[in-house]
């Protein structure tokens, strides 16, 4: 059976699905007449020019001669006159003139200041301190420096909807002026993915009630102040495919989805950004439909998965899509949560606290409530044991280790505490579980704050307030690293993905406003969005852009992330080519093609002389070329080349058997022989003058040589970027371009695909999952049928397990024992192993539609399941088992 897990991909990695809960508005008059809008000091606008909406609609009033009564004020002239859709005019005034004298006027219902609409945030006027995030991708300069907000830029979101009314999301919908000109509902809030039959009732707007969709819609497009999106300039489009969720559960199907990116490509977007998936191939619906929109000229983003934690091959579909830009998590640098505030004789401090343990008891203190650090009757400060001091009115801060949180809050709920603050042992802050009969707010906080409130109890008394809206921003421990939850690649055809990593972990953005209006969350789904936002940054700059160029050059200008551990480059199917870097991208001046290289067909034999470079024994080694261009219109440039060399990764241990948590080489940062790295050899950039002519290409071919140091038999996947360092004519700075490459260091069509027997699978096991003994008298029936279990550790394009009879004849397929598309089985017990039912019944087609009756007798399954680009109709491309013998009754 093919497990689906189609969903949104965000997960809850830190600070849990809703952080922060904000009521507080940013947006209040200030004005000494409410009919002058006042904005929040970070819009710029124009110093003495006005809008005045007059009483009325378009027509009702005779703006010509009102507004000749008004050129009567001194200080004032009337400049621009509105009546086709709006009632008014604009106005110039002295820079000193209030404009509350105008809205005294009768028949005057409003005036605004004039605004800078097109490139808000300019901060040449305005200095705004960008997210520490903005400015690690390049972000915060492209904006500030360049003026360019993704202005002009069509992105079509396919989501759960948004909340338009959000104030930083514009607060309208297809009005002029607004961000959100496209989209519509086609599913609906009552579409129940449990019930047998799910039916989507689109509704007339897509509103979002479950958060996603107004979360990576800020990512792109929040207008500040709490939010900046990356391209708050762009124009976008809303499909909403996503309901609302049922028992926690948010769901859409294929179809429903199909019909929104229909919709979304009808209405001529630049960009689709598709934060949704779940794992396959490039051959699903979703990956096909996807690939048939590049080739159409739309840049595809998807999201490349939340499932890390299960390993290699967890890459999603449709990211996996051919030309589709699959996008990898990056943890933020700064983490943005609720805090609470603490007050002692240091002054007040306000501090991060986690979600609390249980949803339904935050942890809310209005105003300031005494804190103590309690020992229990054992003079602990863990709190396993009862307090024997009361705790009345106050707030418990406790030690995390040793027993459960629930028994250390309850012990504090017993002495009488109100609240517990649970400080850390170990880096970070994570959310604790709490339950029944605890009915105290109990959160955790770091180990550096439980220290820093231990200190102040030391020098005298100390309270604690948190009041709903206190939020804090506060360095992250994992800050640039790959988030643990991002989908790791290949494809099951061995391509790169994701293929570019941006910002994901911890990602502080707009929600409904029903729901607190902000939240941090976490996903490959906040990725996405980051990285189309960038991309319509870059449409903007540079208009003319293929969707080819465009990967060439958001691909070759991403920073890869180096590995602490081993100092080399964290693998490209691990985060592409790394960090995207917008500024770097806008400018650069060189597109090279192919932008990423995925190597399957290796070869295995004698490095051929060209490539300068002669190991007297045969190697695994690839040649390509590629096409660099010099795109400068005046000046040449030199190629220089470096070979930068990424962990190689596999996903078996030394005895064959599966780890998820992908083994590494080198292990460590000790300097490792070079035969056990991946080695590039590029002799058209040694042997010839290689300035490139300004406009003009050089093509470059690389010799890609696999590690020969390494067994095969570990199975590693190599990999590593090419360096191209550019040095233009008559400057002193150059730039450096990557291409990701990787590949599979032995012969890849030969890889087992089934787990090894040491695993324990396959196996017989009776309907229960124990396994089944006395196989030969067993007597299956559908009554008491035995099960097939096999688990598969690399993708397979064809599964089958069939039922033989004692000559080895083969009767057919077994109920469920026909899969095609499989993707590998995950860690999760769900989804750990895949089944076929022995019940007497086997099928004759692949379709399970001729069903036969087996006689009783004595039989064996035989899992068949095809290796890396097998043929389907060849026998020996498959890897097989054959289970003991059972009888069936
Ligand atoms: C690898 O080779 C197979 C078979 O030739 C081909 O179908 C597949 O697309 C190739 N994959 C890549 C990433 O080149
Ligand atoms: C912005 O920064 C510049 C240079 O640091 C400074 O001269 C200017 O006064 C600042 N403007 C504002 C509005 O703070
Ligand atoms: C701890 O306190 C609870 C509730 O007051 C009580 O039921 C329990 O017996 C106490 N346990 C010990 C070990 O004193
Ligand atoms: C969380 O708290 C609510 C309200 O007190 C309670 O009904 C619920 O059972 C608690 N959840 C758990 C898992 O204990
Ligand atoms: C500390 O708190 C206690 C109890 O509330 C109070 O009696 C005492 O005066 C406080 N000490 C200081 C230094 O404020
Ligand atoms: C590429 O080469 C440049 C110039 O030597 C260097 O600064 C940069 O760190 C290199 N990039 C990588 C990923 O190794
Ligand atoms: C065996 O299981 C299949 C699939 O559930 C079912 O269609 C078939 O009728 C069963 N066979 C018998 C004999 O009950
Ligand atoms: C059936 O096939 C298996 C595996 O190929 C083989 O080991 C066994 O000897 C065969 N049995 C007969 C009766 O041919
Ligand atoms: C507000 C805040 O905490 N900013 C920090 C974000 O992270 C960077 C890098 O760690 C710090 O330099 C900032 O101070």
């Amino acid at each position: 059976m093919k497990i689906s897990t189609s969903g949104l991909l965000f997960a809850i990695a830190y600070l849990g699905h809703q952080a922060v809960a904000q009521t507080t508005s940013d947006v209040a008059a200030v004005g000494t007449d409410s009919k002058v809008v006042s904005y929040p000091s970070h819009i710029r606008t124009k110093p003495g020019a006005y809008i005045v909406e007059l009483d009325g609609d378009a027509g009702a009033t005779n703006v010509a001669s009102f507004s000749s009564n008004i050129n009567n004020i001194p200080e004032v002239s009337v400049d621009k006159q509105y009546n086709n859709v709006f009632n008014g005019f604009s106005v110039k005034t002295s820079k000193d003139f209030d404009p509350v004298k105008l809205a005294s006027v009768p028949g005057i219902k409003r005036v605004w200041p004039v605004t800078y609409r097109s490139l808000p945030y300019q901060a040449s006027s305005q200095n705004l301190t960008y997210p520490y995030l903005h400015q690690k991708t390049g972000v915060a300069r492209v904006i500030q420096d360049l003026g360019i907000t993704g202005k002009g830029v069509k992105i079509g979101i396919i989501d759960s909807g948004v909340d338009y009314n959000h104030p930083e999301l514009g607060n309208c919908w297809k009005t002029p002026g607004c961000p959100w000109q496209y989209g519509s509902d086609f599913i609906g809030d009552n579409y129940d993915p449990n019930s047998p039959n799910p039916v989507a009732t689109p509704g007339p707007l897509p509103m979002d009630c479950g958060g996603h969709g107004t979360h990576v819609s800020g990512i792109i497009g929040a207008q500040g102040p709490k939010v900046y999106g990356v391209a708050p300039g762009a124009t976008l489009g809303m499909y909403r495919i996503f309901s609302c969720p049922f028992n926690g559960k948010t769901s859409s199907s294929d179809d429903v989805i199909l019909s929104g990116i229909e919709a979304a490509y009808k209405d001529g977007h630049n960009i689709l950004s598709l934060s949704l998936g779940g794992g396959g191939w490039p051959e699903d619906p979703l990956s096909v439909v996807c690939s048939k929109l590049t080739r159409k000229g739309i840049t595809v983003v998807v999201a490349n998965g939340n499932d890390g934690s299960s390993g290699l091959y967890t890459a999603g579909s449709p990211a996996v899509g051919h030309g589709v830009i699959s996008v990898g998590s990056i943890d933020n640098w700064n983490n943005t949560g609720s805090a609470a505030v603490i007050t002692s004789s240091a002054g007040t401090k306000p501090i991060m606290i986690s979600t609390p343990g249980n949803e339904s008891i935050p942890f809310v203190f209005p105003t300031d409530v005494p804190l103590v650090a309690p020992a229990d009757s054992t003079n602990s400060v863990l709190g396993c044991n009862n307090f024997t001091m009361s705790l009345a009115g106050k707030i418990a801060l406790i030690s995390r280790g040793s027993c459960t949180f629930t028994q250390k809050a309850q012990n504090a709920q017993n002495a009488g505490a109100i609240g517990v603050l649970i400080y850390n042992n170990v880096e970070g802050i994570m959310s604790p579980s709490v339950t029944a009969p605890v009915t105290i707010p109990a959160v955790i906080i770091t180990m550096e704050d439980g220290q820093y409130i231990l200190t102040g109890l030391s020098n005298g008394n100390v309270t604690v307030k948190a009041p709903k809206s206190e939020v804090v921003t506060a360095p992250s421990t994992t800050g640039g690293q790959m988030s643990d939850f991002s989908s790791y690649g290949p494809s099951p055809e061995l391509d790169i993905a994701p293929l570019i990593s941006a910002p994901g972990g911890n990602i502080f953005s707009t929600y409904p406003l029903k729901l607190g209006g902000y939240a941090s969350l976490s996903g490959t789904s906040m990725a996405t969005p980051y990285i189309s936002g960038t991309i319509a940054l870059l449409k903007q700059a540079r208009p003319d852009l293929t969707v080819q160029q465009i990967r060439e050059i958001l691909f070759t200008s991403a920073k890869p992330l180096t590995d602490s551990a081993t100092g080399k480059n964290i693998h490209p199917y691990h985060s592409g080519a790394g960090l995207v870097n917008i500024y770097d991208a806008i400018t650069s001046r060189v597109t090279i093609d192919p932008p990423s290289i995925a190597l399957n067909d290796s070869n295995w034999g004698w490095l051929d002389k060209s490539a300068g470079f002669q190991p007297n024994f045969p190697t695994r080694w690839a040649v390509r070329t590629l096409t660099i261009k010099n795109t400068d219109k005046s000046k040449s440039a030199r190629v220089s080349f470096a070979n930068s060399p990424a962990d190689s990764l596999s996903s078996s241990n030394a005895d064959g058997t599966f780890t998820p948590n992908p083994r590494v080489w080198p292990a460590s940062t000790a300097s490792v022989d070079k035969s056990t790295l991946p080695q590039v050899f590029t002799p058209d950039l040694t042997t010839y003058n290689n300035a490139i002519a300004p406009g003009q290409s050089r093509r470059v071919t690389v010799f890609i040589v696999a590690p020969y140091g390494l067994k095969e038999s570990d199975r590693w996947f190599y990999g590593g970027f090419l360096n191209f360092t550019l040095n233009w004519d008559g400057e002193s700075t150059q730039s450096s371009y990557v291409v990701p490459y990787a590949g599979f260091n032995g012969n890849y069509r030969k890889s087992d695909v089934l787990s090894v027997p040491s695993e324990g699978l396959p196996i017989i096991t009776d309907a229960q999952g124990n396994p089944a003994t006395n196989l030969a008298t067993y007597g299956a029936t559908a009554a008491k049928p035995l099960v097939v279990n096999y688990r598969l550790e690399i993708p397979s394009r064809i599964v089958a397990v069939t039922l033989l009879d004692s000559h080895n004849k083969t009767l057919g397929y077994l109920p469920y024992g026909y899969s095609e598309y499989v993707i590998r089985n995950y860690q999760d017990p769900a989804s750990f192993a895949s089944s076929a039912l022995v019940n007497g019944t086997v099928y004759k087609d692949t379709k399970a539609q001729v069903p036969v009756k087996v006689p009783a007798g004595l039989y064996h399954a035989r899992v068949a399941a095809l290796r890396p680009f097998g043929r389907p109709k060849t026998q020996s491309d498959y890897q097989t088992w054959d289970s003991p013998a059972f009888s069936l009754a």
